[in-house]
């Protein structure tokens, strides 16, 4: 099996080995556009990639011929630099042409440095500005009850978008309000743009926080850059009543490149030839390995 021919049938759900070859696949298509485009958050966009790969693969119920669907699962990338990471998962899911790919961040593409919602297929929310998501995924969320709709909304954020204050008025409300189905998934990789989370603004302890403020935490600890792990924290998911829910994953920023792993210089550094050179092989390597296993 290659990733092409998961990719021939998107709307099977995958497992964890099928997920892990995809992420790899995914990674290596967006080092090389952010390097063709000289533009964009290679950073962010690498962590999260088993996320949201995990999600679009696995968990949403969604119908990439009708986006807008009133009953689909509702998805927002709060930290929208990792732009390239959210338009290479629904492309390769079938809302739009992968071919539209390399158009990323030029005047008058649909694909913008950051999301719009009104512009791309799939996407459930315009985000860029941190901080914003959690709040209108609440708004999501309690939408579903108000309209009795059965919808999941997952609201993914790293460090940045929870050093937002409006980030904890959702937290508190959401509390209150306790929507179904309604979780934030925390993208902890702990580097920001201009260094680490702990010089910047410290989060820690932040399941502890989460907790104190009325959330069901998931209790494990969880290796975001793994898809068994992410699948564990989809049934973890599905395996109480108690709401809202927060899952805090554990990832590494910049994933899959040696040089670039850990490093906020590396948040939405230009890929200049040499680098594209040099970490195009880790890339394909660790593809060629997991595919190996699929
Ligand atoms: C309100 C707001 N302030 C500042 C920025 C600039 N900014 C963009 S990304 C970023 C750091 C984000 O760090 P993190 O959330 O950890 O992102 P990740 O490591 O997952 O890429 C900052 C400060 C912004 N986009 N919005």
């Amino acid at each position: 099996m290659t990733v092409k021919d998961l990719l021939d049938n998107p709307e099977r759900k995958l497992g964890a080995k099928e997920l892990a070859a995809l992420a790899a696949a995914f990674r290596v298509e967006s080092w090389d556009i952010l390097h063709q485009r000289g533009t964009g958050h290679w950073g962010g966009t690498a962590s999260a990639m088993e996320l949201t790969t995990c999600l679009y693969f696995n968990r949403l119920n969604i119908k990439t011929d009708d986006p807008k669907w009133a009953d689909r699962d509702r998805f927002i990338l709060s930290k929208g630099h990792a732009s390239m990471n959210l338009y290479t998962v629904l492309a390769h899911r079938g809302f739009f042409s992968a071919d539209t790919l390399p158009s990323f961040r030029k005047l008058g593409s649909k694909l913008q440095g950051h999301p719009t919602m009104n512009k791309v297929p799939g996407v459930d929310l315009s985000t860029g500005a941190l901080g914003h998501g959690l709040s209108v995924g609440l708004g999501m969320a309690l939408g579903a009850k108000l309209l009795g709709k059965d919808y999941w909304t997952y609201v993914l954020t790293g460090e940045g978008c929870l050093n937002e204050g409006t980030s904890w008025e959702a937290i508190m409300c959401a509390a209150k309000y306790k929507p179904k189905k309604f979780v934030l998934m925390v993208d902890y990789n702990k580097v920001q743009l201009d260094g680490t989370e702990d010089s910047i603004m410290p989060l820690a302890p932040l399941k502890e926080k989460l907790t104190a403020f009325g959330w069901n935490v998931c209790p494990d600890n969880l290796d975001g850059n793994n898809t068994e792990d992410i699948l564990k924290s989809f049934d973890w998911m599905d395996s109480d009543d108690v709401w809202p829910k927060a899952v805090i994953y554990d990832t590494v920023k910049g994933k899959g490149v040696s040089f670039t792993e850990g490093k906020n210089s590396w948040h939405g550094a230009k890929i200049d030839d040499e680098s594209f050179e040099k970490g195009m092989p880790e890339l394909k390597a660790d593809l060629v390995a997991k595919e190996a296993r699929i």
